[in-house]
């Protein structure tokens, strides 16, 4: 099988998260400078709002970079075609099934890795074209599935023959190794970049960051079929009271969460904002260069070492 670093043509096994708001040109051309492969996240930006990253990250970096569509987003169809006009090389998608772009995308020659909660949709996707695969676990930050990513892996890894990349609770060196015994031939890393100098976020989430611990974050949205792991506050309180009132919609309580992204990402409020986070927060001690977050995560690692 071939290696993600000769797939993808970076120094690390390590992949950016698209996180919404957040993964703008600034934090993806950090990471494709230090030797992963940034990622640009669509969100729920606009079309053009999506090309000016594209084009802003070109400006900053010679390195590889993708950009990743967030299928629930209502711009998802108008941007699949624009990255195809870009020429962006590596696409990966999340919360949803990006069966229906798959054909399109194959045939402009890109690299497509689906991020996925479950084995049935890995099989799904690898058999309709994926290069690779990113198993997303529950500890993941955001919107995310059931699994433990423990367990997730390696059974995705014993139904399909492509990379599989392992995401949620990696913020470490251990936690790659943990990855590559698993099966995983890569890492997506999100919640440790949070709490990176270059990260475009108000001071007040990088801190809040390196402030939590293990039991730090709770899922909202369990039962109205969109969880979302975030820090504990206020805000996930309150959702949390909501949800019980049969009264509220899905559609009410999901504007609740990602306008309330905004008011942490960019005002800082650690009361009513919503702090998305994976749960390995509890392991990130510090805010440092995104250069030193990834040296830390690959240079110690057996993986580096050639011993796995
Ligand atoms: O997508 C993410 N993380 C996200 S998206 C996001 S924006 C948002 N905010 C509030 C509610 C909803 C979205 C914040 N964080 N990670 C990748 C991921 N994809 N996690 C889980 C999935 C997923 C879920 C279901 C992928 C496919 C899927 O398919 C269902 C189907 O149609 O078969």
């Amino acid at each position: 099988m071939k290696d993600l670093r000769d797939l993808l043509n970076v120094e690390y096994p390590i992949i950016q998260g698209g996180m919404a708001n957040i993964s703008t040109h600034v934090l993806a051309s950090a990471v494709s400078n230090a030797g992963g492969l940034g990622i640009i996240g669509a969100g729920g930006w606009d079309v053009d709002r999506v090309r000016d990253e594209i084009r802003k990250t070109k400006a900053l970096t010679n390195k590889p970079f993708g950009v990743n569509i967030m299928l629930l987003s209502p711009h998802a169809e108008a941007i699949s075609d624009m990255v195809i006009e870009e020429g962006i090389k590596v696409i990966t998608t999340g919360a949803g099934n990006p069966g229906i772009y798959m054909e399109k995308w194959k045939n402009a020659g890109m690299i497509v890795i689906p991020i996925v909660p479950s084995v049935a949709l890995a099989k799904r996707l690898s058999r309709t074209g994926a290069d690779a695969i990113i198993v997303e676990g529950t500890e993941a930050g955001g919107h995310i599935g059931e699994i433990t990513t423990f367990t997730l892996v390696p059974q995705v890894c014993d139904a399909i023959d492509i990379p599989v990349i392992a995401a949620g609770g990696i913020a470490d060196s251990r936690g790659l190794d943990a990855a590559f015994v698993l099966g995983a031939r890569g890492v997506q890393i999100g919640t440790v970049l949070l709490a990176s100098h270059e990260c475009p976020i108000h001071e007040n989430y990088k801190n809040r960051i390196v402030r939590a611990k293990d039991t730090d974050t709770v899922v909202t949205g369990r039962g109205t079929g969109a969880p979302v792991r975030v820090i504990k506050n206020k805000m996930s309180r309150k959702y949390l009271e909501l949800a019980k009132n049969p009264e509220i919609s899905l559609e009410e309580m999901e504007i609740l969460t990602l306008g309330s992204l905004s008011k942490a990402v960019f005002n800082g409020d650690m009361i009513n904002g919503s702090i998305m986070a994976g749960q390995s927060a509890g392991l990130v001690k510090e805010i440092r260069s995104i250069r030193a977050i990834l040296e830390d995560i690959f240079e110690p690692s057996r993986v580096n070492k050639g011993t796995l």
